[in-house]
Formats: structure tokens, sequence, C-alpha cells
């Protein structure tokens, strides 16, 4: 999950085309490029592209380079996304404003193209060890899923979404029956491979992309299920039923089977419907515990 590397892609806005189009093939040996050749069409790339380096000329007509700056860091599609300002050596003023902007660096024009390729190369460094870091931040260390820390971001943030929009939100809490009496008799390594394997088959039975699974506590997993309703939550809360029992892991110290199990409690409610997220959750773990008194095992909706 942490390995994947993809290219990197960096936009380049500049007024005159050969400008960009040499800047472009300058750099094009570290990353992909587009090119805009005015402040209005690079706002728009800068929104579909989803560049992680933006490589902005100051001097441009209309929409000038420090305008469009100011509107890329108001919007939060596009606010994260470091900026380099270009503007030609006789307007090197622009550099002090432009720093103080909060823009990532600044190359003066005309350009040195080794220097150019230095600093596009450092910055698109900086940004992959960001990724990798806010990666790391979210995912859960053993089962590489995402981590409790992500899932209470992701569900205030869906929350209020559902809200705007007047859908419902879907939860399905899970916890591995008994085990402790499978850590007991088969050890710790075992339990944590056992724990990699229930998070990988929760994950496959996730439908939706907007779907997530997150590792709760130590054998507590949870699913976050925007737009969805309770009879959504819990036909996957079943999935994941037949997805574990497909596993056969052998556990002799159960109380339900002789194999893994888990039980599950599923809640569902329209932000209205609810005094927020935590009471959401609370119902959902409050169905858990149903289904861990009524034998383990089930599901509790
Ligand atoms: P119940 O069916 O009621 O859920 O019983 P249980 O034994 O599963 O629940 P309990 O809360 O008593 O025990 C949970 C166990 O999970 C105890 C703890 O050692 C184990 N555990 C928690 N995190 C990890 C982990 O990362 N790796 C391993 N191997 N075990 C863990
Ligand atoms: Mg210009
Ligand atoms: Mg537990
Ligand atoms: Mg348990």
């Amino acid at each position: 999950m942490l390995a994947t590397t993809h290219a990197q892609k960096v936009l380049v806005i500049d007024d005159v085309e050969m400008n960009a189009t040499l800047i472009a093939s300058v750099i094009s040996t570290l990353c992909e490029v587009q090119t805009a050749t005015s402040g209005t069409e690079g706002l728009q790339l800068a929104l579909q592209y989803n560049p992680d380096l933006i490589l902005l000329d100051v001097l441009m007509p209309g929409m000038d380079g420090f305008e469009l700056f100011r509107r890329l860091k108001s919007e939060p599609r596009t606010a994260h996304i470091p900026v380099i300002f270009l503007t030609a050596i006789s307007d090197m003023s622009a550099e002090e404003v432009g720093l103080n902007m909060g823009a990532a660096d600044f190359i003066a024009k005309p350009f040195r193209t080794a220097v150019l390729l230095a600093r596009v190369r450092n910055h698109l460094e900086l940004v992959r060890q960001r990724h990798l870091l806010e990666r790391l931040s979210h995912s859960d260390g053993l089962t590489g899923i995402a981590n409790r820390r992500y899932f209470n971001t992701m569900l205030s943030r869906e929350f209020s979404r559902m809200q705007r929009q007047n859908q419902p939100l879907g939860l399905v809490m899970i916890d591995v029956d008994d085990f402790k009496a499978f850590n007991d008799h088969y050890g710790h390594l075992r339990g944590d491979e056992c724990l990699q394997l229930v998070a990988q088959a929760i994950a496959q039975c996730l439908q939706r992309p907007g779907d997530m699974v997150a590792r709760y506590g130590g054998e507590e997993f949870v699913c976050l299920l925007p737009n969805t309703p309770v009879s959504g939550a819990l036909k996957l809360a079943h999935d994941i039923q037949t997805a574990i029992a497909g596993l056969q892991m052998p556990h002799v110290q159960a109380q339900a089977t002789d194999f893994v199990t888990v039980s599950m409690g599923v809640a569902a409610a329209t932000p209205q419907e609810v005094p927020g997220s935590h009471q959401l959750l609370a119902l959902a773990d409050a169905r858990l515990y149903r289904a861990k008194r009524g034998g383990r095992n089930r599901i509790i909706s």
C-alpha cells in the first residue's frame, strides 16, 4: 500500500506559449507536464489535472500570476499544491512578494536549464515525502488499512457531507470473537496474521469508492459507508461474515464455531435523525455489544 509510485504531474502556466513549451520540454524527463497560456486556463487545468506542482509566470495579461495564486490558495481542491513563481530578471521585486505570499520557490527568467531541473526535482521530492507521511499518518501499521485517527477525520467529514445532502450514513462495527483465547492458544504472531487477513477480507467486501474500513482498536474494525441506509450496511455485514467464514481460520478455543468469526453492530441514519456522529457510532457499538451477548458470530442492526 505504501509502495505505490506514480508519475508526478506538473502544470506550467505562462502566457508566452514558447516559454511554457520550453519549460515543459526541460522538465519532461522528471514528470508528466501540462501547459496553460492564461490564468483562466491555468485555474481550470489545476482543478482537472490535479498537479503535484505548479510553475506559474507572474506577468500575464488578464489574471496575473499573483491573482491566480490567491485563487488557487482559496480553493480547497488546489490549496495544497506548491507553486513556483517564474518571472523576468528585470522584475525581481516580485520574488519577495511571491515568497511572502507563500510560494514554494522562485525562478528568474531567463533560467538556467540545470537550475530549473534541480529546483523542480527538489520540490517534487518534497511532495513525494509529504504524501508518504500523510499515508503513514493515516494508516494502521499492522494491517495497512486506515487507522482510528483517519477514521475519526473521515467520520466527521462524511457526517457533515451527508447532512448537506440529507443522505444516510452507515456504520458497521466489527469485533473478532474470542480473540484473547486465539492469542493465548496460537500465539501473538498468528494473532497478528489473523488480524491482517480479517482486515483484507473486510476491505475486499467494500463495493463503493467512498466506502472505507479502519482498524478502530486492537481486534476491532469499523466500516464507514456514505449514502448508505441500514439495508445496504446490513448487506455489507452479511458479506463480511461470509468472507471471514470463507477464510476458514482454525480457532479451536472459539465458542461459536471452530473457526475465526466476528460479531457486528450495524447502524445507519441521516444526520437529521441523530444528534451527532458520535451517537451513530455509539449506536453501532451498542448493537455490537448485543451481538456479543447474544452468543457471538452474529449481526445486530
Ligand atoms: P470477545 O469475543 O468478547 O470480543 O472476546 P475477545 O477475547 O476477542 O475480547 P477481549 O477484549 O477480551 O480481547 C481482545 C484481545 O485482542 C486481547 C488482545 O491481546 C488482543 N489484541 C489486541 N490487539 C492485538 C494485536 O495487534 N495483535 C494481537 N495478536 N492481538 C491483539
Ligand atoms: Mg508572462
Ligand atoms: Mg474488542
Ligand atoms: Mg473480540
